[in-house]
C-alpha cells in the first residue's frame, strides 16, 4: 500500500497522495489554504515510534520503558532481549497485543451495556422515549437467554405477555457483563463444534467484565510471562466481546429501534447542504442519534429550521453512529474515520454531536475556526477544549436533550461564514443488510434453490463469501487497501460482507449498489447479484455489527452443505487500514471463531518473531482459523482467495 508521501518544503500531505477520494482530495487542499492542520498533515510531521510500532515497547511499570527493538542480524535462536524484570520480546508483544483486546472488547462491551441499561428501561416504562419495536427479534433471542416465551396454564401453552419477556430479557442480558457464576449464554449460538472447540480449550468467557479484568491482571507488571497462556486469555476476552458484548449491542439495537432491512441512500462529503441546517451525527452509540433523527423530522422543527432562513435540516454521519442511522432511516454517510475534520472545514456544519470512539480531539480545534458548535452528549467523552459544549445525554429525558441539541443547531444557521465550500462528490447507495434480509433476497432460506447463498457457494457462482471491515488510519493511503481489496475480492466471484468505515469506504466508491455487479464483479456473482437484485458488498451496518457476520457465518453452516463448523466455510476477513483497539479485538474473536483474518497497515507484533507466528500459524491448529499480514491490497486480496479455494478444494467443491 502507498505510504504517504510529504511534501519537503510546506511539510504538510500531497492531497493526491493522502487518499484516493476526490472530495477528500479538495478539502485536505481547502484544509491547507486555509493553513488549518488535518490528519493528513500530521502524518508528515509526527513519525511513529519504530519500537512501540513492533509491540516491543513494554511500559507497564516504572523501571521501563523496556525496548526490545528487533536487532538487524536477528536469530531466533540466539535471541537473548529481554526488560529489567527479564520479560522478553514474546510476552512484551502479547502483553501489549491482548491489551488492545482488552481496550476493545472493553469499549464494544461498554456500549453495549449502555444499550442495555436503555433497553432494561424502556422494557420497564421508565422512559417513554424508547419503545420495544421489533418484537419479533425479542422472541427470537429470548430463548438464547434463557427466557421463556411461552406459559403453561390450566395444561395449555399461552403466548407470554410481551412486556414480561421484555423486562426479563432485559435483566437477564444486564447479568451477562458480571454474572458470577457460568458462561456466556450466547456462546450456544455458534454452531455445536465451535462451542466444543472452545471449551476444549478453555476459553468459553465466564461474563464479559470478568476477562477484560482479567487481562488488565495478567498483563500486570509480574503476572503470566508465557505468550501462549496470555494469549489464551487474549481469545477468551474476544469471544466475550464478538458473542457477547457486540452481539448483545447489535440484537438490543434492533430490538430498539427496528431490525434494519434494505433502503436507499448517499455517501461522502457532497451529502451535506449549504442551503440546509446540516447536523453531522460522530461516534457509536444510536441511542441518542435515534432521538436526533426522530426529532429533526418533526414538523415544529423544521418550521423553526424555515424561520432561520433554511430550506431543512440535513442529518448526516460519520464513522459507526452513522451507520447505525443509516442502516434503520437511511440518513447519508457524509464520511469515514479520516474525513470529520474535514466535514467541519467545508463550513457547512452547524453542529457537529459526537459520542463515544473514534472521535479526534482536533474536531475541536477545527471547529473553532468556523461558527460550527462542537456537541459531546456522552459523560464518558468529553474535551478539554473550551468551546467542547457538554449536553449529557440521559434517556430519562432523550426527547429533551434532543431538541436542546437540533435546536442549537438551528440558531447556528445564521452564524455562517461567507465562505462555505462542500465537494459535490457523492454516490448513491443501498445498506441495510443482515441476517434476516440476506437469507430474504437470497431465496428466503440459505439452501435449497437456485437463489441461495449456500447452493451458490457450492455451485461456485460464489466462490466464497470475505468480511472486510475496520477503520482508516493516516499512515496509508485513505480508502487505497479497502477499495483495492474489495475490487479484486468480487472481481473474483467473492461477495462481501462490509462494515465500519470499510462499509463507508465502498458506498463512497459506489460498490453497494446492485448496478456495480455489472462492472466490478466476476461472471458467477454479478449473475447472483443481478439475479435477485443486491449488491456485491453488502453493508451489514456498524462494528459491533460484526456479530451480524458470525451469525451470518453461523447460519449457512447450519444450512448444511459445507461442513460443520464455521472454520470449514470458504470464508476470509479482513481489515485492509485498522488502527483501532477494537479492531484487534474484532480480528481476535474472528480468528477465534474459525476464520482467516488478514490485517492491512501495519501488523503490531513485528517485533517478536516467534510470537507472531503463533499467531499466524500456530493458532489455525488450536482454532482452525489465524492472523495474517499483508500490506499489498491486491495481493492482501489473493491471500484470501488462495485460503477461499483451499477451504472449497477441503469440502470437494472445487470444480
Ligand atoms: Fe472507528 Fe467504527 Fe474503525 Fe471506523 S471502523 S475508525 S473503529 S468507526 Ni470499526
Ligand atoms: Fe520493563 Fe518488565 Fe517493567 Fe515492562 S514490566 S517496563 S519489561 S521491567
Amino acid at each position: 500500500m502507498a505510504v504517504v508521501k510529504k511534501d519537503e518544503k510546506a511539510k504538510v500531505a500531497n492531497p493526491q497522495d493522502a487518499s484516493i477520494d476526490a472530495a477528500t482530495q479538495i478539502m485536505i487542499k481547502r484544509a491547507q489554504d486555509l493553513g488549518i492542520d488535518t490528519c493528513f498533515d500530521r502524518n508528515v510531521t509526527l513519525k511513529p515510534c519504530s519500537i512501540g510500532n513492533q509491540g516491543t515497547c513494554c511500559k507497564n511499570c516504572s523501571m521501563g520503558p523496556c525496548r526490545l527493538p528487533l536487532p538487524k542480524d536477528y536469530d531466533e535462536a540466539n535471541d537473548t532481549r529481554k526488560g529489567i524484570c527479564g520479560a522478553t520480546a514474546n510476552t512484551i508483544a502479547a502483553r501489549n497485543f491482548i491489551r488492545m483486546v482488552a481496550g476493545g472488547a472493553a469499549a464494544h462491551s461498554d456500549h453495549g451495556r449502555s444499550v442495555a441499561e436503555v433497553f432494561l428501561s424502556a422494557a420497564r416504562k421508565e422512559t417513554d422515549a424508547y419503545q420495544i419495536k421489533d418484537v419479533r427479534k425479542l422472541l427470537e433471542i429470548a430463548p438464547f437467554l434463557g427466557v421463556a416465551t411461552t406459559v403453561e396454564k390450566d395444561g395449555a401453552v399461552l403466548d407470554r405477555d410481551i412486556d414480561e419477556i421484555a423486562v426479563e430479557v432485559g435483566e437477564k442480558a444486564m447479568e451477562e457483563w458480571g454474572k458470577a457464576e457460568g458462561e456466556l449464554e450466547y456462546l450456544k449460538r455458534a454452531p455445536k463444534p465451535r462451542y466444543e472447540l472452545w471449551k476444549k480449550q478453555g476459553v468459553l468467557p465466564r461474563n464479559i467484565d470478568r476477562e477484560i479484568v482479567e487481562i488488565m491482571h495478567r498483563t500486570h507488571m509480574g503476572v503470566d510471562q508465557d505468550y501462549k497462556n496470555l494469549m489464551k486469555q487474549g481469545v477468551r476476552a474476544s469471544i466475550a466481546d464478538g458473542w457477547g458484548g457486540s452481539m448483545l449491542a447489535t440484537d438490543l439495537q434492533d430490538i430498539l429501534f427496528g431490525t434494519p432491512y434494505p433502503l436507499a441512500s448517499e455517501a461522502n462529503l457532497g451529502v451535506l447542504k449549504e442551503d440546509h441546517v446540516n447536523i453531522v451525527i460522530h461516534g457509536h452509540e444510536p441511542v441518542l442519534s435515534e432521538m436526533i433523527v426522530t426529532t429533526a423530522q418533526k414538523p415544529e422543527m423544521v418550521a423553526y429550521a424555515k424561520s432561520k432562513g433554511a430550506k431543512g435540516i440535513q442529518l448526516s454521519g460519520i464513522c459507526c453512529t452513522a451507520n447505525e442511522i443509516l442502516q434503520r432511516h437511511g440518513v447519508p454517510l457524509c464520511g469515514t474515520f479520516l474525513q470529520q475534520e474535514l466535514a467541519i472545514i467545508t463550513g457547512a456544519v452547524d453542529a457537529m454531536v459526537v459520542d463515544i470512539q473514534c472521535i479526534f480531539q482536533n474536531v475541536a480545534n477545527v471547529a473553532k475556526c468556523f461558527h460550527t458548535k462542537l456537541i459531546t452528549t456522552h459523560p464518558i467523552a468529553k474535551m478539554e477544549q473550551d468551546n467542547a459544549i457538554h449536553i449529557e445525554f440521559d434517556e430519562h429525558h432523550a426527547v429533551e436533550d434532543a431538541e436542546k441539541i437540533v435546536r442549537m443547531a438551528i440558531d447556528n444557521f445564521a452564524n455562517r461564514g461567507a465562505e462555505v465550500m462542500i465537494p459535490r462528490q457523492k454516490s448513491p447507495i443501498i445498506a441495510g443488510f443482515g441476517v434476516e434480509s440476506v437469507e430474504y433476497h437470497l431465496g428466503g432460506t440459505f439452501r435449497g434453490s437456485y437463489y441461495t447463498l449456500n447452493d451458490n457457494i457450492i455451485n461456485g457462482r460464489i466462490r466464497g463469501v470475505a468480511g472486510v471491515v475496520g477503520c482508516n488510519n493516516a499512515r496509508v493511503k485513505h480508502n487505497e487497501g479497502h477499495i483495492t481489496v474489495v475490487k479484486e475480492l468480487i472481481k473474483n466471484d467473492v461477495l462481501v460482507l462490509t462494515t465500519g468505515c470499510n462499509a463507508i469506504a465502498c458506498a463512497m466508491e459506489g460498490l453497494l449498489t446492485p448496478e456495480s455487479a455489472k462492472v466490478f464483479c466476476g461472471p458467477g456473482l454479478a449473475e447472483v447479484c443481478e439475479t435477485v437484485g443486491i449488491p456485491p458488498v453488502l453493508h451489514l451496518g456498524s462494528c459491533v455489527d460484526n456479530s451480524r457476520i458470525l451469525l451470518a457465518a453461523t447460519e449457512v453452516v447450519k444450512a448444511g452443505g459445507l461442513g460443520n463448523d464455521i472454520s470449514d466455510l470458504p470464508v476470509a476477513g479482513s481489515a485492509p487500514e485498522w488502527m483501532s483497539e477494537k479492531a484487534i479485538s474484532i480480528g481476535q474473536y474472528v480468528v477465534a471463531s474459525g476464520i482467516y483474518t488478514v490485517f492491512g497497515a501495519v501488523f503490531p507484533t513485528a517485533g517478536a518473531p516467534v510470537f507472531q507466528r503463533y499467531l499466524f500459524e500456530e493458532m489455525e491448529k488450536m482454532y482452525g482459523g489465524m492472523w495474517d499480514f499483508e500490506a499489498d491490497p491486491v495481493k492482501h486480496a489473493w491471500k484470501m482467495i488462495n485460503h477461499i479455494d483451499a477451504k472449497r478444494k477441503a469440502l470437494g467443491i472445487d470444480q
